[in-house]
């Protein structure tokens, strides 16, 4: 049967205010959870994912999970490994444990984001377009522990029997704000109808799929997320005059242009403190 209560964790962030709003047309009945309060909201469960106990309780009784929770730009390792890494192993073992079918996974492009973006003439040539089967290149310690996110998905998988979507998300904003993001862009509406084929989709094992709208600039395959019956509507394109106006476009020899990850691939590194 299709997955009725969901959790949502991180649903005070950008990514989960725009699905808290989206997904309830869809019959979704969420259950929030994140660090701090969310607003209008006296029901979410306010913990951290390194409280183990807190989480196996949150995910008690839910049918699938949507994991959004964590730091979503570069930190400190040491951040990243609790939050990231120890964090989502903790939501692994409570969803194992309590018998949960099914994870949806905000993973990221910056999992793969030192993977050199493909150019040509827009739109590309669909051979062009990075599959998704792609090695991983993380562009960060943020990049990395999405990576790790992937295995752990996919090994909970293997031993488990837990499926997973890992989600590369693009760039997940009201409207994309970059030149960059014209490739990346996943509107907010895409994004509900994605994280929905994810969830209802049958026998999804592990699948990874890339995460954004029908971009005419597209630089990526998104072959294995129309595969779960996922069926953009949107494109970045309407944007693009404007922002390549005020921006210029991409240049090929800038390093922060010539990636998959952007200037997450060229940002200095950022030490523990
Ligand atoms: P955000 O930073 O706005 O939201 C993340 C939320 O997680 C915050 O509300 C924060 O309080 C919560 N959180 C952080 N550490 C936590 C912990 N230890 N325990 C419980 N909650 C914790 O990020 P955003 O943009 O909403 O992204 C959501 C997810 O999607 C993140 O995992 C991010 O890495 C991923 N993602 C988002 C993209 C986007 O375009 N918005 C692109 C690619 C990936
Ligand atoms: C991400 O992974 C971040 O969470 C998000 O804030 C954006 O920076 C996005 O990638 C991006 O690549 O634009």
């Amino acid at each position: 049967p299709a997955p009725r209560t969901v959790l949502l964790t991180g649903a005070a962030g950008g990514l989960g205010t725009l699905m808290r709003d989206l997904l309830p047309a869809y019959g979704y009945e969420l259950r929030l959870l994140d660090l701090r309060p969310v607003d209008g909201e006296p029901d979410s469960i306010v913990t951290d994912l390194a409280d183990k106990d807190a989480v196996r309780e949150a995910v008690r009784g839910v049918d699938a999970i949507i994991h959004l929770a964590g730091i979503s730009l570069e930190a400190p390792f040491e951040k990243i490994l609790k939050a990231n890494i120890e964090g989502t192993y903790h939501l692994y073992e409570a969803a194992r444990e309590e018998g949960v079918e099914r994870i949806v996974f905000a993973s990221s492009n910056h999992a793969v984001g030192f993977t050199p973006r493909p150019q040509g003439d827009t739109p590309l040539d669909p051979s062009a377009l990075i599959p998704i089967d792609t090695p991983r290149r993380p562009d960060t310690f943020y990049g990395l522990s999405k990576s790790f996110g992937e295995d752990l998905a996919q090994f909970y998988w293997d031993k488990y029997g837990l499926e997973t979507v890992s989600v590369r998300i693009g760039s997940c904003f009201p409207e994309p704000t970059s030149v960059r993001m014209l490739s990346v862009w996943m509107s907010p509406a895409d994004g509900a109808r994605l994280f929905h084929a994810a969830l209802t989709a049958e026998n999804v094992e592990h699948t990874v799929v890339y995460g954004s709208s029908a971009n005419t600039r597209l630089w990526w395959d998104l072959t294995t997320a129309r595969t779960l019956g996922y069926e953009p509507q949107d494109d970045s394109e309407p944007y693009a005059e404007k922002l390549i106006a005020e921006q210029g476009d991409l240049e090929p020899d800038n390093v922060a242009h010539a990636y998959l990850g952007g200037h997450f691939v060229s940002d200095p590194p950022i030490w523990p403190y």
